[in-house]
């Protein structure tokens, strides 16, 4: 039996990649949605058919769980694949992020960054608030980030240029209140852009993705259902688009350096 992980392109190959350094016995199959990317910037009632049509074609594959590793689809459909599927342990990569940022922050001054839908429809800000209801909370969208990671524009003057007006809002200095201390990528494909965001932001500002402690979640989740492959073979990806394999492959080299051809 295979994992099976799904995001709408490239983005969740850094939910992938931390995926494999955790489990590297495990079997592992990921969906690109191609076709329909960019997630962000539909409709809540279009994004849970999108991720419920990506779980039906990994179901075909014979999973033993899903991870959801897009952030779009985790705020819009998690809940949905979870009660449509009982039995399917699903990891979504909002509380991870929320965990992460918690436990780095040390003001719990928090800003995140996500698409517009996973911004609007406030995921991050009730994940955080849920953990540390004292937090405070900066949030901004930053959709044009998810075109610059799949065109593979992901440092230099240009895009830091982008990354500072995009975040313009978490840094309006308000007197009554202390500046973030740390920024959740609370989008998978933002990782690649960390180096551009780091330099706009400063040091002072942790980064902190859901990547690792998705992975982790995922890991223990299989181990304590007794799940986990317990041979020492080293396990295979498969690659899956909806649209455009040899785009795909191209771009997706910048985020998984092991990528073989995906299948149509
Ligand atoms: N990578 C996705 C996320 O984590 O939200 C979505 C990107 C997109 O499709 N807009």
């Amino acid at each position: 039996k295979s994992i099976g992980l799904f995001d709408s392109g490239v983005g969740g190959l850094t939910v992938l990649n931390e995926v494999r350094k955790c489990l590297p016995n495990e079997n592992l199959v990921y969906l690109g949605d191609t076709a329909r990317v960019p997630y962000g910037t539909k409709s809540v009632a279009s994004i849970s058919k999108y991720a419920e049509q990506a779980v039906r074609a990994l179901e075909s594959y014979d999973i033993k769980a899903l991870v959801v590793a897009c952030n779009t689809a985790s705020a819009a459909a998690l809940d949905v694949l979870r009660n449509s599927r009982p039995d399917l342990p699903i990891i979504g990569v909002i509380d991870p992020g929320a965990q992460a940022a918690v436990s780095v922050s040390q003001k719990c001054h928090i800003g995140v960054i996500a698409t517009e839908s996973t911004i609007s429809n406030q995921a991050y800000q009730k994940a955080i608030l849920s953990i540390r209801p004292d937090a405070s909370i900066k949030a901004a969208a930053c959709s044009l980030f998810v075109a610059l990671a799949e065109e593979g524009w992901h440092e230099g003057e240009l895009v830091e240029g982008i990354v500072k007006k995009s975040l313009e809002s978490l840094f309006v200095h308000d007197p009554e209140q202390e500046g973030i201390d740390t920024l959740v990528l609370g989008c998978t494909h933002f990782p690649s852009l960390r180096g551009a965001i780091q330099n706009v932001v400063g040091p002072k500002v942790r980064l902190v993705d859901s990547a690792t402690t998705a992975a982790e979640a995922l890991c223990n989740a299989l181990d304590g259902l007794g799940l986990l492959n317990p041979t020492s073979r080293n396990g295979k990806v498969i690659f899956l688009v909806t649209d455009g394999p040899e785009r795909f492959a191209r771009v997706a080299k910048n985020f998984y350096s092991e990528l073989i051809m995906p299948e149509d």
